[in-house]
């Protein structure tokens, strides 16, 4: 009861409680919510063993909040580890990717290296580049009755039929609740960053009825890895449809992407996946908080907890009506350069990290409406001083009677100079709740780890792994990483 009680306390002042007690009684309350927040992920069959080792974790009582939480971390950081264990993979094992032993071999080196410096040893190709004439010239061979074609994601009927394919096949959860929807609008802005090429859109269609049928891309980024800055591809949803599944025509897939890429004078990439795959740098763990309780219960997004009712929760996860930082407001086309220096400067503290020119930053960052939300905080003097964003992505909710759609923010990039970041997000979870959003999810990367328990997020059921192809360079933690990818 008390903990319900000091939680309600807790909600009607807006978190954020001192008492170590009531803070342990609290994260118990939140570590029982987490242990059935699903994460929309591709990987989420570790969940079992991590949910026996929290309970166990609960029941043993009189540890403090801060011991708890760290528990808790590393229990999902060793399953996390454990993952992939010794599985062979036909595909990427012949690809040019950082391997077990070489992370292994390498992690003190990880843990210790906090210089920006490149080691010599370290910090190259796996693969030397390749002029031109020495790639292959031809398009890697379709299956018999399929073909390669390039989707113009500016022409509304093929957007269509990515959306469709996304729509129906893209990534689930692993009980088949939820299914990723992405957005006509957001699919269009994901795509066409500067410099976006048409040949990097690439689908795969039936020849018989020119369906689309599978689909992989990538838009040039530049990013820096450890102190060193390349042109990279960002590649992005894979997808094959689920009737063309375990027929082995993903790895074509990314062959071709790579050679097309390749072409480009590109050879290295940055791509998430749920699941572990050979060469992962990084490992990163969604975190949900609740916006609409009610709505997350009846979905089965979240369930209610033990001494829980919809009213006490309802209260708990209750956020302010209005902002509460000083001058925070939308951000304009004014505002880029500012914003973008701020935002560049911020990200060169982390180990992995995008490098956004000034038209990149406006294309990524610039509101839109329904697709991506972004703030600035400007001081008395007319200088921005810091700044906050996050992109809406939605979840199809799969056969329930009473809704149709999970609506998400995704925590993206933040700037805290003259707030704290804690304050800056909570501003965020306000105007998401304002803008219709049921859930604001963030991953534990960058400096994220400082608002998660403070704004009563909890834990999600799946890892986001960071990959980054044909690029030799230690492993690191989810808090070196300084890239969101969609
Ligand atoms: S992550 C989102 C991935 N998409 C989904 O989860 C949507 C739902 N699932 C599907 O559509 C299919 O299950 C997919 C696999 C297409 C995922 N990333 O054809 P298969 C390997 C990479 O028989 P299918 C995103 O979009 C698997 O380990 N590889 O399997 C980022 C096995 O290889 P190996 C994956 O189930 C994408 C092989 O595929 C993934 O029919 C980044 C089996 O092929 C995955 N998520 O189709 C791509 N899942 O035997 C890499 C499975 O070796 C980019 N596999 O274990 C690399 C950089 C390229 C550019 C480089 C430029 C320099």
């Amino acid at each position: 009861m008390k903990a319900a009680d000091d939680a309600e306390d807790e909600a009607s002042n807006g978190g954020g409680g001192n008492n170590h007690d009531e803070a342990a009684e609290i994260l118990s309350d939140l570590v029982q919510n987490q242990m059935s927040i699903r994460s929309i992920n591709d990987n989420s069959q570790l969940f079992e063993a991590q949910t026996t080792a929290l309970q166990q974790l609960l029941q043993q009582g009189g540890a403090s909040a801060a011991a708890k939480q760290q528990a808790i971390h590393s229990i999902f950081d060793d399953a996390a580890a454990n993952g992939d264990g010794e599985k062979k993979h036909l595909f990427w094992d012949t690809q040019p990717m950082l391997s077990l032993n070489d992370a292994n071999n390498n992690s003190n080196t990880s843990n210790n290296n906090n210089s920006s410096l490149p080691d010599p040893n370290w910090h190259k190709p796996i693969v030397p580049d390749k002029e031109k004439s020495e790639l292959r010239q031809e398009p890697y061979n379709m299956p018999k009755g399929f073909e390669w074609c390039e989707m113009d994601i500016t022409d509304a009927d093929q957007r269509t039929e990515i959306y469709d394919l996304l729509y129906q096949n893209y990534v689930e959860d692993d009980d088949g609740c939820f299914r990723f929807d992405y957005s006509r609008d957001f699919l269009t802005w994901a795509l066409t960053p500067p410099g976006y090429l048409k040949q990097f859109h690439l689908g795969v269609r039936s020849c018989k009825s020119s369906r689309l049928m599978a689909l992989i891309t990538a838009v040039p980024a530049k990013v820096r890895v450890y102190g060193v800055e390349k042109n990279m591809a960002e590649v992005n949803f894979l997808c094959v449809h689920r009737k063309l599944r375990s027929k082995r025509l993903a790895p074509v897939l990314i062959k071709e992407i790579t050679r097309r890429v390749n072409y480009t004078g590109v050879f290295q990439a940055v791509y998430t996946a749920g699941v572990k795959l050979p060469g992962s740098v990084a490992s990163c763990r969604y975190y949900h908080r609740t916006l609409d309780a009610r709505k997350l219960v009846e979905i089965g997004f979240t369930r209610l907890a033990p001494r829980m009712t919809m009213a006490r929760m309802q209260k708990l996860f209750k956020v302010p009506a209005d902002p509460i930082t000083k001058g925070l407001r939308p951000m304009t086309p004014e505002d880029v350069p500012a914003a973008h220096k701020l935002v560049v400067k911020y990200l060169e503290k982390f180990k992995l990290s995008v490098v956004f020119s000034e038209d990149e930053f406006a294309h990524w960052l610039l509101p839109r409406k329904g697709v991506v939300s972004s703030f600035v905080r400007v001081n008395d003097d007319g200088y921005i001083t810091d700044f906050c964003s996050y992109y809406h992505l939605h979840s199809s909710v799969l056969g329930n009677p009473k809704h149709n759609t999970l609506n998400a923010a995704y925590c993206f990039y933040n700037v805290a100079a003259t707030v704290s970041l804690t304050a800056l997000v909570k501003d965020c979870l306000i105007l998401a709740k304002n803008e219709e959003m049921d859930v604001f999810t963030a991953l534990n990367l960058m400096e994220n780890d400082q608002f998660l328990e403070e704004l009563k997020f909890g834990m999600g059921d799946g890892n986001l792994q960071y990959y980054v192809y044909n690029w030799f360079c230690p492993t690191m933690t989810h808090n070196d990483v300084g890239i969101v990818l969609l």
